[in-house]
């Protein structure tokens, strides 16, 4: 079968993968929201199945109402200065004007932090871990692109926690840090881990930390973030606990979110010209069985039906052993259930055909690498566990060896670097703006974690003392 795809050009290749695939339906006639695809959902789902576990280890969950307030979301200043332009509203009830205009959540800090104060009384109500899996709304102005740049995304994993100290919101920042990272890890997706320069840091927070991934056109995408919010909201919404001395203090908070965009950085990161191709762990389908049966030519009827029971005793087995396996015992030609099944990225699919039989084995092919090799009945699950093992294993090294850093002196290199780069910066918005507006890229921001970091120490724009920072064209 041709290969019809193109991950080269990168924006065509995603917008027909997620239509192939059936992962989205974008042809939903409200800009910025789409339709999940079962198949797209069932991904969804076990992706979100592995964060959602990891969350439970140390978070409850709980569910907050869609709808706040307007008071509420515009009284904390610096927060409502970065999302005005981007809350929907909900003005009128019927034909009725409502009192109080309501906004879509376009994330949860004014939803939640008023039950917060009314949560928190005594040092022993602390801390609080809590997070939702809901949908917020955004009214995005840049180009929309489905599960990227959502107006309506489905999928936003929002914790919210309160502590008695900064020392110990600082330490759930890091644990939260080893969280993401797991997570990620588990979906073979690299990542760098920066701190956000001041211009670029969640609006209402301290610090903001930040996980971008590579994206095979060399633009970075953030694919999660980490917000340190200290007091400020405590001080905002009043929300104050008695400390064990009977004094009165105010609580230290962070949050952190992802969004359906790790769905995206799975496809995109690991999809090749022949389509999906899916991490084990994370893949509705993990290994398709094929029979190869000729319907004319010299097959005897009696051979096809030995394949046929081959092919469910095999399967009946691998469900046994927990596998999620699919039989296509369907009409359509051996090759195109091949085509089909590639597009959709199982990652391992077996064939069984009268001369396997007469060997007592099957087929593996490799959705990875396309590798092919004969495998003993007798050894067939066992070795399929292996081979998963061993898939996700390669699709992780895979992945990262293409996130390369490219490490420039100068400004010039810098234009003609592709992908992330590390070079010498200087704290001051000067420096990082100008640097921004000559190269068209972004500062993500101080290193924290990356396979390389430049060795300079005199700021690329200024020669001051320096930090080291990673810059990338960004989604
Ligand atoms: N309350 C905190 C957690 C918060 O809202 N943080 S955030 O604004 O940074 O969003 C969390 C993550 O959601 C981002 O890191 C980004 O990966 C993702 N995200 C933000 N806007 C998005 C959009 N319009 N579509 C899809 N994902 C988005
Ligand atoms: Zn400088």
């Amino acid at each position: 079968m041709k290969s019809v795809l193109d991950r080269n050009n990168f924006s065509e290749w995603y917008s027909e993968i997620l239509k192939r695939a059936e992962i989205l339906d974008v042809r939903y006639p409200v800009k910025g929201v789409y339709v999940w695809y079962p198949y797209g959902l069932r991904l969804r789902n076990l992706i979100y199945g592995i964060l959602r576990a990891l969350m439970d280890e140390e978070h409850e969950e709980v569910l907050f109402p869609l709808l706040i307030r307007r008071d509420e979301l515009l009284k904390e200043k610096e927060h409502i200065k970065g999302f005005e332009e981007e809350v929907f509203w909900v003005t009128h009830g019927g034909t009725t004007e409502l009192d109080v205009p309501l906004a879509l959540r376009p994330t949860s800090e004014t939803a939640m932090y008023p039950v917060f104060k009314l949560w928190i009384r005594s040092h022993r109500d602390l801390p609080i871990r809590v997070y939702q899996i809901v949908n917020t709304f955004r009214y995005e102005t840049k180009h929309t692109r489905p599960l990227i740049r959502l107006r309506e995304i489905t999928s936003f994993k929002e914790a919210h926690t309160a502590h008695a100290s900064r020392r110990e919101a600082e330490e759930q920042i890091n644990k939260a840090i080893a969280i993401y990272r797991n997570f990620f890890d588990r979906l073979a997706i690299p990542y760098v881990i920066t701190k956000r320069p001041e211009w670029d840091k969640f609006p209402g927070a301290e610090y903001t930390i930040a996980f971008d991934t590579l994206m095979p056109d060399g633009r970075t995408m953030q694919i999660a973030t980490l917000h340190m919010l200290g007091e400020n909201f405590a001080h905002t919404f009043d929300i104050r606990y008695e400390a064990e001395d009977g004094s009165s203090k105010f609580v230290n908070q962070t949050c952190y979110g992802i969004s359906e965009r790790c769905v995206a950085a799975v496809i995109a990161v690991h999809g090749d010209d022949h389509g999906l191709v899916l991490p084990p762990p994370v893949a509705p389908i993990q290994v398709v069985i094929v029979p190869i049966i000729f319907t004319s030519g010299a097959d005897k009827p009696s051979e096809s039906e030995a394949v046929k029971r081959a092919c469910n005793v095999l399967h009946h087995e691998l469900k046994g052993a927990g596998v999620r396996v699919f039989l296509d015992d369907s009409p359509e030609r051996p090759g195109a259930k091949y085509y089909y099944w590639e597009m959709k990225g199982v990652p391992l699919r077996i064939e069984l055909g009268p001369r396997d039989l007469a060997n007592n084995s099957c087929t593996f092919v490799r959705r990875d690498n396309f590798v092919k090799w004969r495998v003993p009945l007798t050894t067939a699950v066992s070795e399929v566990k292996n081979t998963l093992d061993d898939i996700q294993h390669s699709l992780h090294a895979r992945a990262m060896e293409r996130l390369e850093i490219g490490v420039v002196s100068d400004e010039t290199e810098l234009k003609n670097a592709t992908g992330i780069v590390a070079l010498p910066l200087c704290d001051r918005e000067s420096c990082g703006k100008e640097l921004e507006e000559s190269t068209g890229a972004s500062v993500l921001g101080e290193v924290l974690y990356a396979s390389h970091s430049s060795g300079g120490k005199e700021c690329i724009i200024c020669a001051r003392e320096a930090k080291h920072v990673l810059v990338a064209r960004t989604y």
